[in-house]
């Protein structure tokens, strides 16, 4: 698969593996299971703060998102978010973390790799191709990326918020037709993205190494 193979392989890395290790445990907004047309909390006031309430998401690093590339096509692999909490990826429901690095103003497949496997790395998961095997070069490259997202991580909190994540480029994809591609309408602010079944959301913050995201929502409807 690496065009060079270099050093022996490693032990897969830590708690994780190959989908993610959610830990599933004292998730503030009622993780998993409170989805649903009676979502406890709709429509409460809003109180202090901006937005009616926070939800708690699954990470869902390596997920499959589409395909890229004509004549050999394979997995777009990307770091998703559990927006509707069924524990899988859904196009058109669930969002892509991407990142514009090289700031030409739109999310491709190439990057979306790229921020999946810089999200995995920012939480110490080197396994960049997901194989469950950490060999020489992945070691370091994922330190390099690690650092990378490190000086994004503003507050040192081992989390990226909206900020941070904005700052990185970061942006919510949203597969609305569902072909397995992120076109330009399908590209959205970490500060408001569409979210399945109430209206819109931001990205609270995101935490790798938990393997866990936040949402806050807002109530603006049923509608996008
Ligand atoms: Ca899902
Ligand atoms: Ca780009
Ligand atoms: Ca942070
Ligand atoms: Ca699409």
């Amino acid at each position: 698969m690496d065009p060079i193979y270099c050093g022996t392989p490693f032990p897969p890395f830590g708690p994780f593996g190959p989908g993610g290790g959610f830990p599933g445990a004292g998730y503030p907004g009622g993780y998993p299971g409170s989805f649903g047309p009676s979502f406890p909390g709709f429509g409460s006031p809003g109180g202090p703060f901006p937005y009616n309430y926070g939800v708690g998401h699954g990470n869902l690093p390596d997920a499959t998102v589409g395909q890229h590339g004509f004549l050999f096509p394979q997995d777009t692999r990307g770091y998703a978010v559990d927006l509707n909490n069924n524990g899988r990826y859904d196009r058109g429901q669930d969002g892509v973390l991407g990142m514009d690095l090289n700031h030409d103003g739109r999310v491709d497949n190439r990057e979306i790799e790229q921020t999946n496997q810089r999200m995995k790395a920012f939480g110490g998961n080197y396994d960049l191709n997901g194989d469950g095997k950490v060999n020489f070069c992945e070691r370091i490259q994922g330190r390099q990326m690690q650092q990378e997202m490190q000086g994004y991580d503003r507050n040192h909190d081992g989390r990226l918020d909206t900020n941070e994540f904005a700052s990185a480029g970061g942006r919510v994809l949203i597969d609305h037709n569902r072909d397995g591609q992120f076109g330009r309408g399908e590209q959205y602010s970490p500060y408001s993205f569409p979210t399945p079944g109430f209206g819109a959301g931001s990205l609270g913050s995101v935490d790798p190494r938990f393997g866990t995201s936040v949402t806050g929502h807002t109530a603006w409807g049923w509608g996008y």
